[in-house]
């Protein structure tokens, strides 16, 4: 059902710092930049190995752009760090219902727009044993395709 971990969320309270911070440290680079208004993000994707199938591996780099979004949140309790983890998946709209079926709370009805034209889901850390869990569903690698869609039923 799952085939790989799609990135790691970090929030961050600069995000051309953090940028600098790993490009200078580690020599990842920024692959893709965007702000995503519904999830109240400015979001750097820095990719960390080199796979160009879908199957690549990120760090997601989360700086909030209003005080009510939840890493705004996130960062008033916590300070920067580690934010969520996302697991890739081929069908995200199946792999969730899967997952819901095993009690864990499905955080979005149906799969949201995410980075790169990705499809994703949230699962309720307090259901993950403390961590914020992310489905995703690369643009590309779907049996579902577009956010909405639901034939996809292989999980
Ligand atoms: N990791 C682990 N636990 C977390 C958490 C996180 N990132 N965020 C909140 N929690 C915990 C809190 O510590 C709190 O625990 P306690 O009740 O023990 O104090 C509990 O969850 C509720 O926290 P809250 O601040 O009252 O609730 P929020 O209103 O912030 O909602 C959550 C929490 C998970 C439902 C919300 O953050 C959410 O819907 N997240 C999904 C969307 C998201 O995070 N988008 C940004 C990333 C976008 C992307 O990756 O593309
Ligand atoms: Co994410």
């Amino acid at each position: 059902m799952f085939t790989r971990i799609d990135h790691v969320g970090i929030a961050c309270r600069d995000l051309d710092a953090a940028v600098a911070f790993y490009r200078r440290t580690y020599g990842f680079e920024v692959t893709h930049e965007e702000v995503n208004e519904e999830q109240g993000v400015r979001e750097a994707m820095l990719r960390v190995n080199g796979t160009d199938d879908g199957g690549a591996t990120y760090l997601q780099l989360l700086e909030p752009i209003r005080e009510d979004s939840p890493v705004a949140r996130f960062l008033d309790r916590n300070g920067e760090g580690v934010h969520h983890v996302a697991f890739g998946t081929s069908d995200v709209a199946g792999a969730a219902a899967a997952v819901g079926d095993r009690g864990v709370r499905v955080l979005d009805e149906r799969p949201r727009h995410g980075s790169m034209g990705s499809s994703i889901v949230f699962l309720h850390p307090k259901d993950c044993g403390g961590v914020l869990t992310e489905l995703v569903q690369a643009a590309g690698s779907d049996d579902a395709g577009e956010s909405e869609g639901t034939q996809g039923t292989a999980v």
